[in-house]
Order: structure tokens, then C-alpha cells, then sequence
């Protein structure tokens, strides 16, 4: 099988197993007996039918095996989904937000990342959290899969790894133009290496250092958060307007449904990351952005400013 590195792996896979070698046996049993047939009982060897009535003992076998194949496929089915549905009460609690086209995590301690970082052999109880349309949580070598849902309460899931290494995430909903896009990894470390990483004061002091370079600060924020997924800095058009070339430009936008020229500054930077609909871009529709409100703070605001400012020729 390919590869695997959690408790859940040798539930699905010897469902799926199971369920292969059935239908394995049936393609290839009733290919034969086909074939058989057709010798056998072809119209020059066999001119004269004999109808079969009434054999309880065939009506008895076509019921009974599919009967025992079909349950034997639940149980091992069943026995495999089980465990997934049963979170753990102990463990590790981080939150998975998806929006379109990233994953970010928010693990109890307030870090933030855009991998999962677990330790090896801790169940992870991952709330999953959509914050615009359906996505779903997908990690292959987990054999883990769930949907996450927009405002459903409780929308949650948990695993535990079995072996260091790093893993891809997919999301497994078609969730718009650059889904294909939106893979993350999981990264399994062992327990007191996940430990130093987690507690590592460096990585958690947001503090920003005077002589950082605000252009590259934003543009930091600007790739962790997603924001290329809609908005290019080449000219191009995406879902979103370009962000090159277009800061101090008189632009062209609708207000509540009135066309009007306005300048591309910094508070309208502002009022399209915190409320992107109250001025939707000429030859853009609104409803695909949402808002950055409580996500980014004002002043990563003021360094995304600054990164589409550079890009001005
Ligand atoms: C899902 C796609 C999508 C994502 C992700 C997205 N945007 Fe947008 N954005 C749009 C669309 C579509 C518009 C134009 C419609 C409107 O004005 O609301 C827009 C408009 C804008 C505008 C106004 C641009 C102009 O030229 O008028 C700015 C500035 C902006 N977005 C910044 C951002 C930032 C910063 C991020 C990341 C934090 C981001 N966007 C993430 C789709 C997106
Ligand atoms: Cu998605």
C-alpha cells in the first residue's frame, strides 16, 4: 500500500483491501464463467434449453454468499470509520482555518502557521473552521478526510501520527478557480522537538524588529496569507485587480451600486482589506474577497500598503 503514518491507516486500508479482493474475484469469476458458458452451452452443443424452476438450493446460495460478502465489507468498513468518529478527550487542540485558497493553523498558544506542525504519537484534535465556502481537510497518508463546513458547530476532526516525516494536505472540495492551489503539509516531529518548536520564544514575540523593511514585511503577509491566489504583482488580472502599478492611480469603482472615481491611497487599501465590498473595482465582482477584519492588523496593513506601493514602477 502507499505509504502511511497514522492509527487509521490499517482500518482503511484493509477495508479497501478487502472490498478490492471481492471485486477482484467477481471480475475475474465471472469473466471464466462467461467464457464457460459460452462453450459449453453454445446453440451446436447444447441445441435443446433446460430451464432451471424452482432450486431452492440456488436461490439459497445467491443469497446467503452475497449476504455474508456484503456484511463482511461493513464490518471492515466500520471497524476502520469507528475510531475516526471518537475523538480522544486528551490531546492536542489546534484549529484549522480555510479560506479560499489557504490553510492557516492557530494552535492554544496563539502561533500561527500556515503547516501543521504535530508531534509523533499525540492525538491532534483539529477544529476545522471555513471561513467563506466548503472545504475539506485531506491528508492522504493520514487516510483522513472531512469536510469543513461554513457555521457548522462542532465541525471537528483528530488523528495521531505514527511516523516523523512531512505530509501533504489537500483540501478536497472544489472551492473555486485555484483550488488545485490549496495544499498545505503536516509536518510530524517528535515529541520534544514539536516541544522547543512550540514553546520557541523567538517564533512567538510579534514584536518587529526597527530596521525591518516594511516592503518585505508585507510582502510576507501578503504570500502567507493568500492574497496572490486572486491579486498578481505582474500587471495580469486574477480573480482580484493586480496590485502592481495601480497605487496613487485615480481608479474606477461602484459605491452601493453608484460608479465613482476614486484614489487608490492608503485608507482605500484599508477599506478593501477590512470591507471589500464597499468599493468593488470596475470589471470585478464583489462576494469573492472577504474581509481581513480581526486576521491582519492595522499595521500589517500599513506594510501590505507599502509592498503595493513598491511595486510601482
Ligand atoms: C478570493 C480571492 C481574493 C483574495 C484571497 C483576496 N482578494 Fe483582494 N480582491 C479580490 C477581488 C475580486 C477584488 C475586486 C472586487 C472588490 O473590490 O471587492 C479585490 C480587491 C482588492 C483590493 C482593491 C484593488 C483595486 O485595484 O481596486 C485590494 C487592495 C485588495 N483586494 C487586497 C487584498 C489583500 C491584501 C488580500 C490578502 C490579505 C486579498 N486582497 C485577498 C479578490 C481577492
Ligand atoms: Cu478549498
Amino acid at each position: 500500500m502507499i505509504l502511511g503514518a497514522s492509527t487509521f491507516v490499517e482500518g482503511v486500508d484493509n477495508a479497501f483491501l478487502v472490498i478490492l479482493g471481492i471485486s477482484f474475484f467477481f471480475v475475474i469469476g465471472l469473466t471464466l464463467t462467461i467464457i464457460l458458458f459460452l462453450f459449453r452451452y453454445n446453440e451446436k452443443r447444447n441445441p435443446k434449453p433446460t430451464p432451471v424452476k424452482d432450486s431452492i438450493t440456488l436461490e439459497l446460495t445467491w443469497t446467503i454468499i452475497p449476504i455474508i460478502l456484503v456484511l463482511g465489507m461493513f464490518y471492515y468498513g466500520y471497524v476502520g470509520w469507528i475510531p475516526m468518529k471518537r475523538p480522544p478527550s486528551e490531546g492536542i487542540t489546534v484549529t484549522a482555518n480555510a479560506r479560499m485558497w489557504t490553510f492557516n493553523f492557530r494552535y492554544e498558544n496563539g502561533r500561527v502557521t500556515d503547516k501543521l506542525y504535530v508531534p509523533k504519537d499525540t492525538a491532534i484534535i483539529v477544529n476545522l473552521n471555513a471561513l467563506d465556502v466548503l472545504h475539506s481537510f485531506y491528508i492522504p497518508a493520514f487516510r483522513l478526510k472531512e469536510d469543513m463546513v461554513p457555521g457548522l458547530p462542532n465541525n471537528r476532526t483528530w488523528f495521531e501520527a505514527t511516523k516523523t516525516g512531512t505530509y501533504t494536505i489537500f483540501c478536497a472540495e472544489y472551492c473555486g478557480l485555484q483550488h488545485s492551489y490549496m495544499i498545505s503539509e503536516v509536518v510530524v516531529m517528535e515529541p520534544d522537538e514539536f516541544w522547543a518548536w512550540y514553546d520557541d520564544p523567538d517564533a512567538m514575540t510579534e514584536e518587529i524588529p526597527d530596521d525591518a523593511d516594511p516592503v518585505l514585511l508585507g510582502r510576507q503577509i501578503v504570500e502567507r496569507q493568500g492574497c496572490l491566489a486572486c491579486h498578481s504583482i505582474d500587471g495580469s488580472s486574477l480573480v482580484g485587480p493586480t496590485f502592481a502599478g495601480r497605487y496613487g492611480e485615480t481608479i474606477t469603482v461602484t459605491t452601493g451600486g453608484q460608479q465613482r472615481e476614486i484614489l487608490y491611497d492608503e485608507d482605500y487599501v484599508k477599506r478593501s482589506i477590512y470591507d471589500p465590498d464597499a468599493d468593488i473595482t470596475i470589471g470585478f465582482r464583489p462576494g469573492q474577497m472577504f474581509s481581513y477584519e480581526g486576521e491582519i492588523s492595522e499595521q500589517e496593513v500599513e506594510f501590505i500598503t507599502e509592498f503595493i506601493k513598491s511595486l510601482n514602477p
